[in-house]
């Protein structure tokens, strides 16, 4: 049996939005036990402590109207080398958040070593934007779009190469704050997504079932981004843009355990959590809960 190796990365990156905070979300999922609890789980876990971030000073790209562009692209070419590096070594990299931003990041490490990456985005929100369509400016509601090739040169092409994944490889679980221009791209693009429409019909179990089936035979790798603004609120209130009516934390433990079972994920990141916005550090446990469902960690 091959030996089972876990690297956990910190990127404790905030300059993706506005809100504060989230650059403590490393700090929050690992005093919510994150190493204690994944470490029976694998035969070696290392916590490689967190990309450097410090505090720079915010501006706004005055030709794209993107935030913090020249800073969110180089902290993402350093996570991106560092994720680079653990897969080269053979070990799983699980990526501590941080906006979603550090998903361009990521992918950028990650996808290089897959001919043909599928990605889970689980998420409120489908994060397709380009800084033509962005309400906001504000590189979180980007990175999916960036991975598929779409938006600031700076981003598309961290890792020296664009895209890292195709659309047909994407799948996005739990979408219910959809902008316009992500609507058009998403149908343009033929991006599969199970809103919370799809997951109060079908049921989360189908939802997977599907999931799972549609990306096994034509992907050689799964990355799954999992955005804690994916569950409901009320639930995981820890986050800078919560919405309403999202996935609960059972039909979430029961993704995981899917995911698990089906063996797919080779990469895997945990994003948005804020601290400050937080109640007693719930989403980080969640966050950690979660985490050892995808990592198979047993009821009985
Ligand atoms: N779609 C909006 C809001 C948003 C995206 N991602 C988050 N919020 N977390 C935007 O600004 O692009
Ligand atoms: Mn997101
Ligand atoms: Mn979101």
């Amino acid at each position: 049996m091959m030996t089972r190796k876990l690297s956990i990365i910190g990127m404790p990156m905030d300059l993706g939005q506005m809100r504060r905070g989230v650059d403590m979300g490393p700090s929050a999922i690992r005093y919510a036990g994150v190493y204690e609890r994944l470490k029976p789980l694998f035969d070696a876990i290392e916590d490689l402590g967190d990309i450097p971030i410090g505090r720079p000073e915010v501006s706004v790209d005055e030709e794209s109207n993107l935030r913090n562009l020249d800073l969110v692209a180089e902290k993402n070419t350093l996570l991106a080398e560092k994720v680079d590096e653990v897969i080269q070594s053979g070990s799983f990299p699980l990526v501590l958040g941080g906006d979603h931003s550090i998903a361009i990041g990521t992918l950028a490490g990650v996808a290089k070593h897959y001919k043909n990456l599928g990605v889970i985005w689980y998420d409120a929100h489908g994060d397709l934007n380009t800084s033509e369509t962005s309400p906001s400016g504000n590189i979180h509601g980007m990175p999916l779009a960036v991975s598929v090739g779409l938006g600031h040169e700076l981003l598309t092409d961290i890792g020296g190469y664009s895209p890292k994944i195709r659309p047909e490889h994407v799948v996005i679980i739990g979408a219910r704050s959809l902008d316009e221009g992500e609507r058009i791209l998403i149908k343009e693009k033929g991006i599969k997504v199970y809103t919370m429409h799809e997951i109060d019909r079908m049921g989360m179990a189908k939802v997977m079932e599907e999931t799972i089936a549609y990306l096994k035979d034509k992907t050689d790798g799964v990355h799954l981004s999992l955005d804690l603004d994916g569950l409901d609120p009320s639930e995981c209130p820890g986050v800078g843009t919560p919405v309403m009516g999202g996935i609960s934390y059972r039909e979430s433990h029961l993704a995981m355990e899917m995911l698990e079972e089906a063996k797919l994920i080779t990469s895997a990141e945990f994003v948005e959590v804020n601290p400050i916005l937080d109640e007693k550090n719930k989403t980080a446990s969640i966050a950690v809960g979660l985490m050892g469902s995808l990592f198979g960690e047993k009821l009985l």
